[in-house]
Protein backbone atom coordinates (compact mmCIF):
# COMPACT_ATOMS: atom_id res chain seq x y z
CA UNK A 1 0.00 0.00 0.00
CA UNK A 2 1.54 3.47 -0.52
CA UNK A 3 2.03 6.00 1.83
CA UNK A 4 -0.62 8.69 2.20
CA UNK A 5 0.55 12.23 1.25
CA UNK A 6 -0.68 14.66 3.74
CA UNK A 7 -2.24 15.11 7.37
CA UNK A 8 -5.57 15.13 6.69
CA UNK A 9 -7.59 13.45 9.82
CA UNK A 10 -9.31 10.36 9.75
CA UNK A 11 -10.19 10.38 6.27
CA UNK A 12 -8.36 7.54 4.97
CA UNK A 13 -9.22 3.83 4.25
CA UNK A 14 -12.40 1.80 4.39
CA UNK A 15 -13.01 1.69 8.40
CA UNK A 16 -14.70 4.07 9.79
CA UNK A 17 -12.91 7.33 12.13
CA UNK A 18 -12.04 6.89 15.23
CA UNK A 19 -14.87 8.56 17.67
CA UNK A 20 -12.72 11.17 19.79
CA UNK A 21 -13.30 12.54 23.61
CA UNK A 22 -12.35 16.01 23.99
CA UNK A 23 -9.85 15.91 26.77
CA UNK A 24 -8.35 19.36 27.72
CA UNK A 25 -7.25 21.41 24.67
CA UNK A 26 -7.17 18.32 22.92
CA UNK A 27 -8.43 14.81 22.52
CA UNK A 28 -8.17 11.14 22.49
CA UNK A 29 -9.64 7.92 20.25
CA UNK A 30 -9.67 4.78 21.75
CA UNK A 31 -10.34 1.51 19.62
CA UNK A 32 -9.74 -1.82 21.90
CA UNK A 33 -8.97 -3.97 19.62
CA UNK A 34 -7.46 -2.13 16.32
CA UNK A 35 -4.92 -5.62 15.84
CA UNK A 36 -6.22 -8.97 15.85
CA UNK A 37 -4.10 -11.41 16.62
CA UNK A 38 -2.07 -9.73 18.76
CA UNK A 39 0.28 -12.37 20.22
CA UNK A 40 1.47 -13.37 16.84
CA UNK A 41 2.22 -9.70 15.92
CA UNK A 42 4.41 -9.36 18.81
CA UNK A 43 6.35 -12.47 18.87
CA UNK A 44 7.39 -11.45 14.97
CA UNK A 45 8.28 -7.59 16.40
CA UNK A 46 10.21 -8.89 19.28
CA UNK A 47 12.12 -11.06 16.54
CA UNK A 48 12.86 -8.34 14.46
CA UNK A 49 12.97 -5.43 16.65
CA UNK A 50 16.89 -4.62 17.49
CA UNK A 51 14.92 -3.54 21.45
CA UNK A 52 17.52 -2.40 24.34
CA UNK A 53 17.90 -1.02 27.51
CA UNK A 54 19.14 2.50 26.99
CA UNK A 55 20.79 4.70 29.40
CA UNK A 56 19.15 8.03 29.77
CA UNK A 57 19.93 11.60 31.79
CA UNK A 58 17.39 12.55 34.24
CA UNK A 59 18.39 15.23 36.46
CA UNK A 60 21.86 15.22 35.39
CA UNK A 61 22.44 11.68 35.89
CA UNK A 62 22.41 8.44 33.63
CA UNK A 63 19.71 6.08 34.53
CA UNK A 64 18.95 2.67 32.90
CA UNK A 65 15.51 2.95 31.26
CA UNK A 66 13.12 0.46 32.84
CA UNK A 67 12.20 -1.07 29.49
CA UNK A 68 13.71 -1.71 26.33
CA UNK A 69 13.13 0.28 23.70
CA UNK A 70 14.01 0.84 19.67
CA UNK A 71 13.58 4.11 17.33
CA UNK A 72 12.37 3.57 14.12
CA UNK A 73 11.59 5.72 11.00
CA UNK A 74 12.68 7.24 7.39
CA UNK A 75 16.00 8.40 6.77
CA UNK A 76 16.45 12.00 8.85
CA UNK A 77 13.78 11.08 11.66
CA UNK A 78 15.66 12.11 14.62
CA UNK A 79 14.36 12.20 17.71
CA UNK A 80 15.60 13.62 21.28
CA UNK A 81 14.36 12.05 24.28
CA UNK A 82 16.04 12.79 28.11
CA UNK A 83 19.51 13.99 26.68
CA UNK A 84 20.05 11.73 23.88
CA UNK A 85 19.59 11.71 20.24
CA UNK A 86 17.93 8.39 18.57
CA UNK A 87 19.15 8.20 14.72
CA UNK A 88 16.56 5.92 13.37
CA UNK A 89 16.54 2.39 12.53
CA UNK A 90 14.81 1.60 9.28
CA UNK A 91 11.37 0.17 9.55
CA UNK A 92 11.22 -3.35 9.81
CA UNK A 93 8.50 -5.48 7.37
CA UNK A 94 5.94 -5.64 10.28
CA UNK A 95 6.41 -2.45 11.03
CA UNK A 96 6.02 -1.36 8.12
CA UNK A 97 2.95 -2.87 7.91
CA UNK A 98 1.71 -1.82 11.07
CA UNK A 99 2.50 1.79 9.71
CA UNK A 100 0.71 1.16 6.83
CA UNK A 101 -2.71 0.14 8.51
CA UNK A 102 -2.52 2.51 10.98
CA UNK A 103 -2.16 5.15 8.49
CA UNK A 104 -5.13 3.92 6.30
CA UNK A 105 -7.17 4.08 9.69
CA UNK A 106 -5.80 7.46 10.70
CA UNK A 107 -5.10 9.85 7.52
CA UNK A 108 -2.07 10.34 8.89
CA UNK A 109 1.48 9.60 7.20
CA UNK A 110 3.40 8.90 10.60
CA UNK A 111 7.50 8.57 9.53
CA UNK A 112 8.78 7.25 12.94
CA UNK A 113 7.41 5.01 15.55
CA UNK A 114 9.41 4.39 19.02
CA UNK A 115 8.68 1.06 20.80
CA UNK A 116 8.58 -0.28 24.40
CA UNK A 117 8.91 -3.30 26.13
CA UNK A 118 7.61 -4.12 29.08
CA UNK A 119 9.12 -7.11 30.82
CA UNK A 120 6.71 -7.64 33.60
CA UNK A 121 5.43 -5.37 35.92
CA UNK A 122 8.83 -3.97 37.23
CA UNK A 123 9.11 -2.30 33.63
CA UNK A 124 7.08 1.04 33.42
CA UNK A 125 7.29 4.84 31.60
CA UNK A 126 7.63 7.52 34.02
CA UNK A 127 5.25 10.47 33.34
CA UNK A 128 5.50 12.50 30.81
CA UNK A 129 4.36 14.54 27.74
CA UNK A 130 5.34 13.96 24.28
CA UNK A 131 5.86 17.54 23.56
CA UNK A 132 9.37 17.38 22.04
CA UNK A 133 10.03 20.06 19.37
CA UNK A 134 10.70 17.28 16.67
CA UNK A 135 7.47 16.76 16.73
CA UNK A 136 6.49 20.01 15.20
CA UNK A 137 4.85 23.56 16.80
CA UNK A 138 1.65 22.91 14.92
CA UNK A 139 -0.79 21.43 17.79
CA UNK A 140 -2.59 18.61 15.51
CA UNK A 141 1.35 17.73 14.40
CA UNK A 142 1.42 16.21 17.97
CA UNK A 143 -0.58 13.50 16.89
CA UNK A 144 0.74 10.19 18.61
CA UNK A 145 -1.20 7.01 17.99
CA UNK A 146 0.06 4.28 20.63
CA UNK A 147 -0.67 0.63 19.51
CA UNK A 148 0.43 -1.83 22.47
CA UNK A 149 0.72 -5.56 22.07
CA UNK A 150 0.53 -8.57 24.43
CA UNK A 151 -0.58 -7.80 28.68
CA UNK A 152 -2.53 -5.35 29.02
CA UNK A 153 -0.91 -1.98 31.55
CA UNK A 154 -2.71 0.39 33.12
CA UNK A 155 -1.84 4.17 31.13
CA UNK A 156 -2.46 7.19 32.51
CA UNK A 157 -3.37 10.87 31.45
CA UNK A 158 -3.21 13.32 34.48
CA UNK A 159 -4.00 17.27 33.86
CA UNK A 160 -0.93 19.12 34.66
CA UNK A 161 -2.93 20.99 36.94
CA UNK A 162 -4.73 18.36 38.46
CA UNK A 163 -8.07 19.51 37.25
CA UNK A 164 -8.71 15.78 35.27
CA UNK A 165 -7.85 12.28 35.09
CA UNK A 166 -8.22 9.19 33.07
CA UNK A 167 -6.91 5.97 32.28
CA UNK A 168 -7.30 3.11 30.05
CA UNK A 169 -5.91 -0.37 29.94
CA UNK A 170 -3.74 -0.80 26.94
CA UNK A 171 -2.59 -4.36 25.22
CA UNK A 172 -3.80 -7.27 23.60
CA UNK A 173 -4.31 -5.04 20.37
CA UNK A 174 -5.49 -1.73 21.45
CA UNK A 175 -5.40 1.97 19.83
CA UNK A 176 -5.34 4.80 21.55
CA UNK A 177 -4.78 8.34 19.30
CA UNK A 178 -4.00 11.52 21.20
CA UNK A 179 -4.39 14.88 19.35
CA UNK A 180 -4.85 18.27 19.64
CA UNK A 181 -3.36 20.27 22.33
CA UNK A 182 -3.68 17.75 24.81
CA UNK A 183 0.25 17.17 25.67
CA UNK A 184 0.43 20.80 26.26
CA UNK A 185 -2.11 19.96 29.50
CA UNK A 186 -1.32 16.44 30.11
CA UNK A 187 0.89 14.24 31.30
CA UNK A 188 0.61 10.22 30.54
CA UNK A 189 2.51 7.26 32.33
CA UNK A 190 2.41 3.43 32.70
CA UNK A 191 3.03 2.81 36.32
CA UNK A 192 4.63 -0.30 37.32
CA UNK A 193 2.44 -3.19 39.17
CA UNK A 194 2.97 -5.85 42.02
CA UNK A 195 0.82 -8.37 40.09
CA UNK A 196 1.86 -11.02 37.67
CA UNK A 197 1.55 -9.76 34.11
CA UNK A 198 3.37 -10.71 31.11
CA UNK A 199 5.52 -8.82 28.55
CA UNK A 200 4.01 -6.40 26.93
CA UNK A 201 5.33 -4.42 23.65
CA UNK A 202 3.77 0.04 22.86
CA UNK A 203 4.50 1.20 19.71
CA UNK A 204 4.03 4.97 19.75
CA UNK A 205 3.85 6.35 15.89
CA UNK A 206 4.75 9.42 15.37
CA UNK A 207 4.63 12.35 13.05
CA UNK A 208 8.42 14.25 13.13
CA UNK A 209 10.54 16.76 11.69
CA UNK A 210 12.91 15.08 9.00
CA UNK A 211 16.60 16.43 9.05
CA UNK A 212 17.83 17.83 5.95
CA UNK A 213 20.46 15.10 4.28
CA UNK A 214 23.76 16.69 4.93
O1 LIG B 1 3.61 2.21 26.82
C1 LIG B 1 2.78 3.11 26.71
O2 LIG B 1 1.57 2.90 26.64
C2 LIG B 1 3.24 4.56 26.75
C3 LIG B 1 4.42 4.85 25.88
C4 LIG B 1 4.81 6.29 25.96
O3 LIG B 1 4.39 7.02 26.83
C5 LIG B 1 5.71 6.86 24.98
O4 LIG B 1 6.22 6.14 24.09
O5 LIG B 1 5.96 8.09 25.04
Amino acid sequence: MGRIPHLDPDRGGAAPAMAREALGDGWVAFDPAFVEDHAAWMARLVDELPLRQESLVLFGRPVATPRLTSWHGDPGARYRYSGRTFEPSPWTPTLASLRDRLEARTGVAFNSALANLYRDGADSMGAHADDEPELGPRPDDKRIASISLGAPRRFVLRARDGSARREWSLGEGSLLVMGGRLQEGFVHHVPKTRRPVGPRLNLTFRVVTVAAAP
